[in-house]
């Protein structure tokens, strides 16, 4: 009789007795979870400031729009609650004039680069004042002032578009290192292997961010991979990686930093995995307590990025209550100020679908735009 043996898993190899370990294997952690350091970190209080405020105010935003999205204000929204240090801590490291090539949760990347607010409210809405003009997805921000591209909706395309976009700034010459983000579900895309396979042959001027936020929607860790870190897949494709506590901003932002360097001086890729937690669900659309243990997320709740970075900022008398409430003030205005001014615009006109995309709109089409636009009215 014919058997049929379960395939087995293979066991992750077991761990080396080295002291030292490769930056795959290790987690760089600058900041402890109490707040305290003893390391020397290489950023003026100014723009330790910085980060803070502007975590808050992602923060902030990202509970507004939640609350939008739920009185039908705007259509879905993508939350990265407890995902702040990641995308705020890499995203400073790099200079005005670097491109940012975003995955699903850079949206403050985006805002600290100076996408005005009430832009970003508009491209939730959908309606004129977005850059897009309603025609992109809700979080699928772009903000070319600010060297931030529009994202492809397809998981792991963004990492072939940083890679190509880098290996074209080092053939023109251009002094720009590039950011390329992707979330954890990623790494398991096609794309995936040809951008990590491209950046380390060409030696693509390029960072290739993952935000390990442990799921992809509804997917675990455990099923998404079999390798023991996401960061030592870069070893394969002879790329140096760094492993990084993506809660502590200024570890985030020191290990980007490090990359970003390395880059701009010639020297090619690294990849960095940012171990983090999506604390909420994957959108507004889903329901994250039909696949995940509540336990889980009460214990990231305890690692909260912001609060440990405001222990930080206390315990180096960079920061009071005073402060705090000021700015929790200051934000929510912002925040109110901008919601305002986004509502305030009107529908965009149903004929640019095809004018924008026609200088000289063929017959046709004008005859059907002509159709469309009057059983609109009727
Ligand atoms: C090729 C492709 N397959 C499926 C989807 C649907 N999808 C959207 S987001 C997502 C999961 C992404 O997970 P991850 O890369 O970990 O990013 P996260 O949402 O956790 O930030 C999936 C499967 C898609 N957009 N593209
Ligand atoms: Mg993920």
């Amino acid at each position: 009789m014919a058997t049929t043996r379960k395939p087995r898993r293979r066991k992750a190899a077991p761990k080396k007795a080295t002291t030292r370990k490769k930056g795959s294997e290790q987690l760089l952690t600058v900041v402890s979870a109490d707040g305290t350091t003893d390391a020397k970190v290489d950023l003026s209080d100014e723009r330790k400031l910085h980060l803070y405020e502007s975590m808050v105010r992602a923060r902030e935003f990202d509970r507004r729009m939640l609350m939008l999205q739920r009185q039908g204000r705007i259509g879905f929204y993508g939350p990265i609650l407890g995902q702040e240090a990641a995308t705020i801590g890499s995203v400073a490291a790099f200079e005005e004039r670097d491109w940012i090539f975003p995955a699903l949760r850079e949206g403050a990347a985006a805002m600290m680069r100076g996408l005005p607010l009430h832009i970003a409210i508009a491209q939730l809405i959908g309606n004129d004042l977005d850059r897009c003009k309603g025609r992109q997805m809700p979080c699928h921000y772009t903000f070319k002032e600010g060297n931030y591209y529009g994202m492809s909706s397809v998981i792991g395309t963004q990492i072939s578009h940083a890679v190509g976009a880098a290996m074209a700034a080092k053939l023109r010459g251009d002094d720009v290192v590039i950011a390329g983000y992707m979330g954890d579900g990623a790494t398991s895309a096609n794309d995936f292997h040809a951008g990590m396979n491209f950046a380390a042959v060409y030696q693509a001027p390029v960072v290739l961010i993952c935000q390990n936020n442990q799921w992809a929607i509804s997917v675990p860790q455990s099923q998404q991979h079999n390798s023991e870190t996401i960061a030592m897949k870069a070893d394969a494709y002879g790329m140096p990686s760094m492993r990084v506590d993506g809660n502590d901003v200024l570890a985030v932002y020191q290990a980007t930093k490090q990359a970003v360097e390395f880059a701009r001086e010639g020297n090619g890729p690294t990849f960095l995995e940012l171990v983090t937690y999506r604390r909420l669900g994957h959108s507004s659309s889903d329901d994250p307590t039909r696949y995940r243990d509540e336990a889980e997320v009460k214990d990231w709740e305890k690692r909260d990025p912001v609060e440990r970075f405001r222990r930080y900022l206390e315990a180096e008398e960079l920061w009071t209550a005073d402060q705090e409430t000021e700015l929790q003030e200051t934000i929510a205005r912002e925040v109110n100020a901008a919601i305002k001014q986004a509502e305030e615009g009107g529908e965009t006109p149903a004929e640019d679908l095809i004018t924008d995309v026609y200088s000289e709109v063929p017959k046709q089409l004008r005859e059907q735009l002509d159709e469309a636009l009057e059983a609109r009215e009727s």
